[in-house]
């Protein structure tokens, strides 16, 4: 296998900002045809990403210059980069606001939702830059990808949701998509690292779906496509082994679902521009993608924090 990894971490970073400006302006719409998101693409002028792309920029941001993760270093660098015009969660908006407060970085999230912590998918939509990061141990990249999470989302679905978001990314770094992909064989190297039964169900459900040509209503309507990481991780992992012969066709259709349509694009654009690559990702969405120089220049210089340590 001959894949260029430097491109993939370009990729997986610019694939997350794309999928969240393109579905920036879906957000709470109801399903369309993929071609009405490809259309929309066409006649922007630039795709504006919102807060899952900031904090996958803080994220990165904060591997390169911890050289790993480290979780104070994290939450102060998402206290730096807040800017509640990018419509951050309300859970987010509370624990962003105490961690600016406290030294004690590990404990507002644990206080979210009476206690229960937040099961949110704001920690798996910024996750990519630790999938990458650790694509070639994939038990560290679960540790990273837990502690990781646990910094605003602390419930186990929460949690559990962001694991499976890096993993995905993590995996489709590996694979070559000139070879094509074993999608049995991906969900089957992914259920492997997944412990909670509400994942487990819905990677059985699209081990059987991603091989028929299924209607959406009924991918909604068994995956889901809401804001809760159980209902749009699974949603956004189907969207690229359904569509994974390019990046296009993965990521508008996963923001064709509609629902949290920034957040399953962001996601969907995760995996499959880590699998495709930078030369996969159609130039016009590239170029209109808010910030692209700068997140470009952190795939980049994360590559070579991994190579240094
Ligand atoms: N109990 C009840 N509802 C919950 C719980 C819980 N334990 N946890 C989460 N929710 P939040 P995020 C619901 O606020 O995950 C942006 O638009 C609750 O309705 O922690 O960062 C992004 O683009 C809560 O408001 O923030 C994403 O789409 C919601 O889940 C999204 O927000 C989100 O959890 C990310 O949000
Ligand atoms: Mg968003």
């Amino acid at each position: 296998m001959s894949v260029d990894i430097e491109s993939k971490f370009v990729g997986g970073l610019i694939g997350t900002g794309i999928g969240d400006g393109l579905g920036r302006n879906r957000e709470g719409y109801s399903m369309v045809d993929s071609g009405k998101i490809v259309e929309i693409g066409k006649k922007s002028n630039k795709l504006i990403y919102t807060d899952d792309t900031q904090q996958m920029i803080g994220l990165t941001e904060s591997l390169i210059h911890s050289k790993g993760f480290d979780g104070k270093d994290f939450a102060n660098r998402l206290v730096q980069n807040f800017d509640i015009s990018r419509g951050y969660g309300s859970g987010a908006i509370q624990v962003i606001r105490s961690l600016k407060d406290t030294s004690e970085w590990k404990e507002p999230a644990k206080r979210l939702f009476g206690g229960e912590g937040s099961y949110g998918n704001g920690s798996s939509m910024r996750i990519a830059p630790i999938g990458l990061f650790k694509y070639d141990d994939l038990e560290s990249l679960s540790e990273l990808a837990i502690s990781s999470s646990k910094v605003t989302h602390t419930h186990r679905l929460g949690v559990e949701g962001a694991k499976l978001q890096a993993l995905s990314v993590g995996l489709a770094v590996g694979k070559d998509p000139k070879e094509g992909i074993d999608k049995q064989n991906f969900i089957k190297r992914l259920s492997e690292f997944i412990d909670e039964n509400i994942y487990l169900e819905k990677l059985e459900l699209i081990r059987s779906l991603v091989e028929k040509n299924i209607d959406k209503r009924k991918v909604i309507k068994d995956l889901g496509n809401g804001v809760e990481a159980y209902n749009s991780v699974p949603t956004a992992l189907y969207s690229f082994l359904s569509n994974s012969g390019n990046f296009r066709d993965s990521v508008a259709y996963g923001i064709s679902l509609g629902g949290d349509a920034d957040t399953i694009g962001a996601m969907t654009g995760a995996i499959s521009g880590a699998y495709h690559g930078k030369k996969g990702i159609p130039k016009d969405w590239k170029s209109k993608l808010e910030n692209k120089d700068k997140i470009i220049s952190l795939a980049k210089k994360l590559m070579k924090t991994k190579k240094e340590i």
